[in-house]
């Protein structure tokens, strides 16, 4: 085992140089795949791509443990050899603490279904603020070690020689304040600073609820692209909500552009195996009597929205309002974005869910279109694709449905 560690020392320099190179690979294809992951955008180009990305994510991400654990080996001596480099030596510590910080939430978030949404909440929180932190910090080191950045004083020393530290920065002549080098670094710095700065407050505003930027809901309330009228009014129950409002802020999720509807193009089917379709107009919808009922948001991905006062149909109603033939075993919804379905037994819903809502209004409003407005479904006790925004039809099935999110590779059992 000694032996193998001193195998391992050996040619110190070169291996450190090797492993430095490693981390910049691996930071760069977590970096990529992690912001493609983030960003809502590619859920509509990506498809099935994306649950690719998200095993290439973690398992990168479990493998930078490696380089990390070998450094560690090595870093008793780097760490000694760092000795009049403090701020070489902050950044060991502050990159070895990213790592280490991204790992350990990144695990949790993997392993969402076995720490429920208690760790996976606050782990995304952190993965999120890190990669905020770590990402512009590790942009901004590559670019300013460059070696071009590094030494600029080389490439005007004309013989093929190396120059001696002395040569570069003679200690008799004091360095002018502003040097090329630290100007040109001062521009990336604010230039990433302007970049990614934005982001970062909109990111801050909405983790801290929405105290910065205005409140998402709002905003998302405000520019709501449906037009139906008349609009619902809130049942007693709902204004005020009496879960109090909601709190956590909803990711807005689609796989196709967020479509738009009014009285002309929107109406609600219940069909395939019942004894009688059901098929409503905008007008004749609302009308439908409704409840309220409070529950929790869970997306697989590591954030929920707590407490919220959905206001709409419970689905047993309409089962019972279309009148289930005894061949259906199974429930199929489908989005009005004419992409996106999803499935339940009708077991679970029979038996073990009363609470599978086709939810029209949310804490008293209506659902605006981006949040899956004007009708969703609502399966709390479920992960939230089988939360199908857009909802405009329920067919009864014998076979089982396999969804768009089950079909590219999630979970069949959706239970948080
Ligand atoms: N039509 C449709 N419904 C959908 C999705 C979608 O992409 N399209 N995404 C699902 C997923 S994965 C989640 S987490 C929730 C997100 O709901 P939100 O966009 O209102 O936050 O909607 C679910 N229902
Ligand atoms: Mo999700």
């Amino acid at each position: 085992m000694v032996k193998l560690l001193d195998r391992l020392r050996k040619g110190y320099g070169r291996k450190l140089v090797m492993l430095h190179a490693w981390n910049g690979w691996i930071v760069v294809a977590l970096a990529v795949t992690g912001l493609i992951l983030l960003g809502g955008f590619w859920r509509e180009i990506l498809g099935e791509g994306r649950v690719w990305i998200k095993e290439i994510h973690i398992v990168v991400g479990i493998g930078s443990l490696v380089p990390v654990l070998y450094y560690l080996l090595l870093a008793g001596k780097h760490w000694k050899q760092l000795r009049d480099k403090p701020w070489q030596r902050f950044n060991v510590l502050f990159v070895l603490a990213l790592l280490v910080g991204w790992l350990a939430s990144g695990v949790l978030l993997w392993q969402f279904r076995a720490v429920g949404p208690r760790w996976s909440n606050p782990a995304l929180t952190v993965h999120d603020l890190l990669t905020w932190i770590g990402l512009p910090y590790i942009i901004y080191h590559s670019i300013t070690r460059t070696q071009w950045l590094k030494e600029p004083n080389r490439r005007t020393v004309s013989s093929g020689r190396r120059p001696a530290q002395e040569e570069l920065h003679p200690a008799s002549m004091p360095q002018p304040f502003y040097t090329r080098r630290s100007f040109i670094r001062g521009s990336i710095a604010a230039g990433l600073a302007v970049l990614i700065g934005p982001s970062f407050l909109k990111w801050i505003g909405k983790s801290l609820g929405g105290s910065i930027g205005g409140n998402s809901m709002e905003q998302l309330l405000e520019s709501d692209s449906n037009d139906l009228v008349p609009a619902p009014l809130p049942l007693a129950a709902s204004s005020p909500p009496i879960g109090g409002g909601s709190s956590g802020h909803f990711r807005v999720y689609t796989v196709t552009p967020i479509p738009s509807f009014d009285n002309n193009n929107w109406s609600f089917t219940v069909d395939g195996l019942v004894e009688k379709k059901l098929q409503f107009t905008w007008e004749q919808f609302v009308k439908l009597k409704r409840k309220v009922q409070v529950s929790d948001f869970h997306c697989v991905t590591g954030w929920s929205v707590y407490h919220n006062t959905w206001e709409g149909i419970p689905l047993r109603t309409l089962l019972a309002e279309a009148g289930v033939k005894s061949e259906a075993q199974y429930i199929k919804f489908y989005s009005g974005d004419g992409v996106y379905t999803d499935a339940l037994s009708l077991e679970q819903v029979k038996v073990q869910m009363s609470d599978v809502m086709v939810a029209v209004m949310h804490d008293g409003k209506p659902i605006p279109s981006d949040l899956g407005g004007p009708v969703r479904l609502i399966v709390p006790q479920m992960y939230a694709y089988k939360s199908v925004k857009w909802l405009v039809r329920i067919e009864l099935i014998a076979d089982s449905h396999v969804g768009y999110w089950e079909q590219r590779g999630y979970s069949n059992d959706a239970w948080v």
